[in-house]
């Protein structure tokens, strides 16, 4: 063993991971209210475990009123009613351990639910104990403290008649800020940790957690858009003046067990800011969740405007995350989450190159140094869906968004559009298991409908077929546990010029992998920079049967392996 193959074997177990993140309340009901729950994750502990994966991120779990599906919590300490009990909890933290399988749950610190009792004593009197536990400001001469938007639409303060003051929300109203400045509120929240770590969780996903220090004196931010009252204020309250004070503490306080994994999410983070918060020496956590791909649109019309995707920007962000973070920290890997609409409805085809296009978005993420993370049915190609009217969404973000622009005269049909473009809803309908009504997620009536395509796309189905994205899948998760390359080696781009193909190398002690990957419906001419002695080369993966020479096929996407 030379001595950076020994290095390799004290790597972390997070590293050579893959991470599979589930939306409770879409997984599997098992008692018949709609909602999937904790049993339902129980009973799909065996389905998991066959991905191959190492470890499950299970969305917020904690009690909270849902105005934001579990981002708003209303206590810390106790099982939402719908998903179960504590004793469900435990059973699923056994079972998993029994199995292998990493548990990481997912901690909203840097808001609560207005239903917390920490915000009910806070908002009751100015001179309460936990006033200071959330951020409340007086009026600006008649108006608001400032003219922050927030991330859900509208203000980010909302006036609380009783008490005459208003109080920071950056999400809904319903998820009032915590105040990071007050130690009372710190030294509450470790414990919330603590209290997580002792009943035997592996590592956490920290929400939002760059947002938690804000300017101090909240100023107003410059005027992009004229025709808004408020204005997009992010340079305030992300990666605040005081963040990385609180991150160490909660980090040496709490979180320096190097098997515990901590990932931030960042949004907005470029390599460089991601790097302060996971420096392998002086960082202060192992991972960042960063969003600059899932925002590939260099556009101007933000979330909801049209996208402008192409290939060569979309290169160009992996490859700067690929290159920042080589041997200083490490990158998570995804395209999809909870927050995203489904890949391959968006990078890919989800109509006639519906598998092609889902196996080759796969092996891009997978190939690329990180961990990558698995979204509940992204494995079996889940596609976003187009329901007809706005009753029949969910999401916060997507029904203020609505009726903000309604009110504002845009019309109906141009909002529709945008949602069934857009909106978080299309990662969160039910997933499909089977053919059968509801796609086998529940025998009720599901909280959202499932997406009419269930027939077409479910587990069952794809289980004994073995070309199917399923199966895709499971081999490629397979290739990471039998090829260290994939892991642990360099990365390097080829042929930056394509419009289409996104291509790149992965080398470790002489060993060399080739992963090209066409994004596009048509066949594209490129040749695959292969060394000359052709019989050492393999191909270890692809979504075409047969080779080929000179073009890439519609989304095509194959991995060559050679030694050096
Ligand atoms: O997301 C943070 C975040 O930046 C998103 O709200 C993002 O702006 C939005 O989804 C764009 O579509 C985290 C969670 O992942 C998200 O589900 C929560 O709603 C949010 O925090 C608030 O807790
Ligand atoms: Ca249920």
């Amino acid at each position: 063993m030379n001595s950076v193959q020994a290095n390799e074997q004290q790597t972390p177990w997070w590293k050579s991971a893959v991470i599979y993140q589930i939306y409770p309340r879409s997984f599997l009901d098992t008692n018949g209210d709609g909602v999937g729950d904790l049993r339902g994750i129980i009973q799909k502990l065996p389905y998991i475990k066959s991905l191959g994966v190492d470890a499950i991120w299970l969305g917020p779990i904690c009690s909270s009123p849902n105005d934001d599906m579990g981002y708003d919590v209303s206590d810390y300490r106790q099982i939402m009613t719908e998903f179960g009990t504590m004793a469900d909890f435990d059973e699923l933290m056994s079972l998993a351990k029994a199995a292998e399988l990493k548990v990481i749950v997912d901690l909203v610190l840097n808001h609560s639910s207005d239903e917390h009792s920490w915000f009910i004593e806070s908002r009751s009197s100015r001179d309460n104990p936990y006033r200071d536990y959330y951020i409340w400001r007086d009026a600006k001469g008649n108006g608001e403290p400032s003219n922050w938007e927030s991330v859900f639409s509208g203000s980010t303060w909302e006036f609380d008649e009783a008490s005459g003051q208003y109080y920071l929300h950056l999400y809904s109203r319903k998820q009032p800020d915590l105040n990071w400045e007050n130690p009372e509120v710190r030294r509450e929240l470790f414990n919330v940790v603590q209290f997580w770590i002792d009943k035997g969780v592996d590592g956490f996903r920290l929400d939002t957690i760059t947002t938690i220090s804000k300017a101090p004196d909240f100023p107003d931010a410059p005027v992009v858009d004229s025709t808004r009252s408020r204005q997009p204020a992010t340079q305030y309250y992300m990666n605040g003046p005081r963040m990385m004070e609180y991150l160490r503490e909660f980090h040496d306080v709490l979180l320096s067990d190097p098997a515990l994994v901590t990932i931030g999410e960042a949004p907005g983070a470029t390599p460089l800011q991601a790097l302060d918060l996971i420096d392998s020496k002086a960082g202060v956590m192992d991972m960042v969740i960063q969003w600059e791909h899932t925002e590939a649109d260099p556009g101007t019309g933000g979330k909801w405007g049209p996208e402008w995707w192409t290939v060569p920007h979309f290169r160009k962000i992996m490859s700067a995350w690929q290159r920042g973070l080589a041997g200083k920290g490490w990158n998570t890997l995804y395209l999809n989450n909870h927050d995203q609409p489904r890949a391959v409805s968006r990078f890919g085809d989800d109509a006639k190159y519906h598998s092609e296009s889902a196996k080759m978005l796969a092996t891009c993420i997978h190939l690329l140094q990180g961990t990558p993370f698995v979204y509940q049915g992204e494995e079996i190609g889940m596609t976003n869906v187009a329901f007809a009217s706005i009753g029949d969404y969910r999401c916060v973000e997507t029904l203020n968004m609505y009726q903000k622009e309604r009110a504002a005269g845009v019309s109906d049909a141009t909002l529709m559009e945008r949602i069934h473009r857009k909106s978080r809803d299309n990662a969160r309908t039910p997933m499909q298991w089977t053919g059968k009504p509801n796609g086998g997620f529940t025998g009720a009536k599901p909280w959202i409908a499932v997406n009419p395509n269930y027939a077409a796309i479910n587990v069952e189905k794809q289980e004994d077929d073995v070309l199917s994205v399923l199966n895709y899948y499971r081999k490629l998760i397979a290739l990471r546990k039998s090829n260290p390359v994939i892991v642990h080696g360099s990365y390097a781009d080829v042929d930056t010029n394509s419009d289409w193909v996104y291509a790149f190398k992965r080398s470790r002690d002489g060993t060399e992998l080739l992963c090209i990957n066409n994004f596009s419906a048509n066949d594209i001419p490129f040749r695959a920079p292969l060394p000359s002695n052709a019989d050492s080369i393999e191909v270890i993966i692809g979504n075409y049967e047969d080779d080929y020479a000179r073009s890439v096929r519609p989304f095509e996407t194959r991995v060559y392996r050679y030694r050096t």
